[in-house]
Parts: C-alpha cells; structure tokens; sequence
C-alpha cells in the first residue's frame, strides 16, 4: 500500500492530553507519515482549567498554505479537530481545496461539545461556522451533542433507533458523506459506535463504563483516522478505535488523580496490536 501522509489540524494544549498532543502520537502508532499545522496554542484545554492562555495562529495558516502549494506538498487526508473560531474554520475550508491529493479524504471531528453543552468560549455563531465544515466531510466524527447541535435536534439522554437515523438523515441533508456517530446508547448499560457508510447502518457495540474520561473524543478520532489510512474498512477502524478508547479510559479510571485527560499513553502498544 502506498505510504499515505496525513495531515491534521487542531490547537496544540501544552497541558492536557487532547488534540495534538493525542493526534500526533496515535496517528504515528497508526503508521502514517503525520504533518500537524496548530491552529492556536493553549497552555491547557478548556475543561477544568481556569485562566488558560489563548494564543490565535489563524493569522499564520494561510502563509504555512500557501508555502506548502508552493513545494507541491500534497495529502492524503486532511483530519481535522478543535478549533478555536470560524476564522480558523475558514483557512481549513482553504487547505482542503489546496492541498488534497485527488480522491484525499476530509476527516471532520467537529469538536466543540459534549454531555448536552458546548465547550467554553463557544457560541452559536461558531456552531454555524463548524456546519460549514462538516457539510464537506467524507467522514464526520460527532458524539451526540455535537449532531444535535449541527442539526437543531432536541438533545436527548434516553432515545431509540428512530431518534438517531432522523439525526443521520439530517446530517446527510448538510452534506457530510459519512458519519461515525460515538457514543450511542440504546440502553442504560450498553454504549457503542453506529458506522453510517453510503448510507448503510451499522453498530459496534462495546463495553460501557462508568464514567468517560476527557479528550476520549480526540483519542477516538485519531485512531479511527489512524486506523482507516493504515487500510482498515471503516467499520474495522471505527471498532478499533472504540476498543483502543475503552483500553484508555480504563487505564484512566485506575487513577481517580489523573482527572484532566486521557491516560492513553501506556496502552498505545496495544492499538498497534490491534492493528496488526
Ligand atoms: O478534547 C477537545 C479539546 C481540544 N482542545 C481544547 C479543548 C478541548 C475540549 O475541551 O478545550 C483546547
């Protein structure tokens, strides 16, 4: 298979195991050549931190852009993650019509929300500008907060199958191909992953535990886009990514101390296990 290089976007928190600090490692243990353009830096996330500092690179982006057209400097995938406003939004929209080899894939995670409530520092001015974007992805990558409020759905804690195809029917209305929906709980005690593809269901169901973990969501689709690009289908990538989540957040949970990101780090062997 031809080496593939992908890139992705999102902040780098220097404190907090989300985002690139996730991507970068997990996409390496994928086995895929990973560039990274940081759309802002963060002393931390967002989440539980107060006071973080915020420094804005969508004034950079476009002459990193332009450099790399210049070099023919192409990719395979163009994965994307947090942003920090739609002026980002905007130099992404510009990068994937820039750089995209022909056939490349737009990955979107439209990180912005969970648990019913967008993340600080977000508006709906910001949840119109992220539906933009994600009305261009081959995949989108959203937990159920984030399909609710790309598609004006009532958010809801209990809900059936009719609940979530309405949704995907409205997703697949803006104009984002496929859709690899996390976090789907038919029933109190089982969770798992729906795979939407050219518009077939599919549900990987897997263990529930009892408490997530924060940037379990970038974990996810770093390894869904990891795995994907390494030549999984999509339904193996998503599966793998569900099990390589539930390895984190287990290892996470051990230690009620570590309450600020993801303890992925010493079960990354067993992704690449996964993989083989
Ligand atoms: O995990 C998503 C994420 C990424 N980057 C920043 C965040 C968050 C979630 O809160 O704050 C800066």
């Amino acid at each position: 298979m031809a080496y593939k290089r992908i890139l992705t976007i999102q902040d780098i928190s220097c404190v907090g195991q989300c985002s690139l600090t996730v991507a970068l490692p997990v996409l390496s243990a994928c086995g895929v050549e990973t560039a990274i353009l940081p759309s802002s830096v963060l002393s931390t996330h967002t989440t539980g931190f107060y006071g973080y500092t915020f420094r804005d690179l969508s004034e950079d982006m476009p002459a990193i852009k332009d450099h790399w057209v210049k070099e023919n400097i192409s990719f395979s995938a163009v994965y994307t993650g947090y942003m920090g406003n739609a002026k980002q939004i905007d130099c992404v929209l510009d990068i994937f019509d820039s750089t995209l080899e022909e056939g490349g894939l737009k990955i979107v995670d439209p990180a912005m929300a969970d648990h019913g409530s967008l993340y600080p520092g977000f508006d709906r001015e910001f949840v119109q500008a992220m539906k933009g974007l994600c009305a261009q992805a081959d995949w989108l990558l959203p937990n159920l907060t984030e399909a609710c409020l790309l598609t004006g759905t009532e958010y809801r804690e209990e809900y059936d199958r009719a609940y979530i195809d309405e949704i995907l029917a409205k997703l697949t209305a803006i104009g984002c191909k496929n859709i690899v929906f996390t976090g789907i709980s038919y029933t109190p005690e089982t969770t798992g992953v729906v795979v939407y593809e050219n518009g077939n269901y599919s549900y990987y169901e897997h263990e529930k535990l009892p408490k997530g973990s924060h940037g379990t969501g970038d974990i996810y689709a770093s390894a869904f886009t990891g795995s994907l690009m390494a030549g999984k289908t999509a339904f193996e990538a998503a599966k793998i990514a569900a099990d390589y989540a539930v390895e984190c957040i287990k290892e996470t949970l051990a230690d009620p101390d570590h309450w600020y990101g993801p303890k992925f780090e010493p079960v990354l062997y067993k992704l690449i296990e996964m993989l083989k």
